[in-house]
């Protein structure tokens, strides 16, 4: 399966649940990967900002064992590519200045990312701002789009697009106090053609509906579910709604 196109040509909204290989125990992903599996989940993102252990492409192995749903890495360092899973997104991060994470990294991963035989997904990814210090703005060194500045946010996202990015993700980063605010979501979604991800802080059902109406094309969903995986079926009955 082409998992872009899969995205790209999607006529309804669709789901994502992250697991992040550090907080998770195998028990844990295999009942997330059969219930996600029931709820109908689009897509189980794996991946983290700093991962300290070594389970990422066991985990992958154990979700690939359990369902059927696609696997995406969404990777926090180069060190996060396992070939055992379906598709990356290879993020440029262009809400900041850190050269590296632009382009440096890529560079270095490039060759790997080749060889893995891995879908590469393109992304713009920009970290907005949301009320904490969360990880990924630590570890990227960073400052994030600020919460209320959506013509920055939107200006952003139109240079990834014409930069030939093929997504764009807009994230408060895991475990954010707020997520992405639907005003910017909208103003985001009506100045570009590509689709866009939506993710950070998202923890009912209300506010997974309000990213799909204001525009999100994938709404992804991590700490919550990991709190109470019984979430996973009301959040997706609420996405297919939107
Ligand atoms: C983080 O967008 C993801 O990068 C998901 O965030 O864990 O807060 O749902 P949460």
């Amino acid at each position: 399966m082409n998992i872009y196109d899969n995205i790209n040509n999607s006529e309804k909204k669709q789901f994502a649940v992250l697991i992040d290989p550090d907080k998770n125990t195998a028990e844990n992903v295999v009942s997330t990967a059969l219930s996600a599996s029931e709820a109908g989940v689009d897509y189980l993102f794996i991946g983290g900002s700093l991962l300290t252990e070594n389970h990422l492409t066991r985990y992958i192995g154990l979700i690939k064992e359990n369902c059927n749903i696609p696997v995406v890495i969404f990777p926090g360092s180069i060190s996060q590519v396992s070939p055992g899973a379906d598709a990356i997104l290879l993020l440029s991060l262009i809400s900041g200045r850190n050269a590296d994470l632009l382009i440096g990294k890529h560079v270095i991963a490039a060759p790997i990312l080749r060889k893995s035989g891995l879908e590469i997904l393109p992304v713009g990814y920009m970290l907005v701002e949301s009320g904490s210090l969360t990880t990924a703005l630590y570890i990227s060194n960073t400052l994030p789009i600020p919460h209320d500045k959506d013509d920055i946010a939107a200006c952003t996202a139109m240079a990834g697009e014409m930069l030939g990015l093929k997504l764009i993700y807009m994230d408060s980063g895991s475990g954010a106090r707020k997520p992405v605010s639907p005003a910017m979501i909208s103003k985001v979604k009506s100045s570009i053609k590509i689709p866009l991800i939506v993710g950070g802080g998202i923890r009912d059902p209300e506010q997974a509906q309000q990213a799909c109406r204001a525009g999100a094309n994938v709404v992804v969903i991590g700490n919550a579910i990991e709190k109470d995986p019984s979430l996973i079926q009301e959040m997706a009955e609420a996405i297919a709604k939107a």
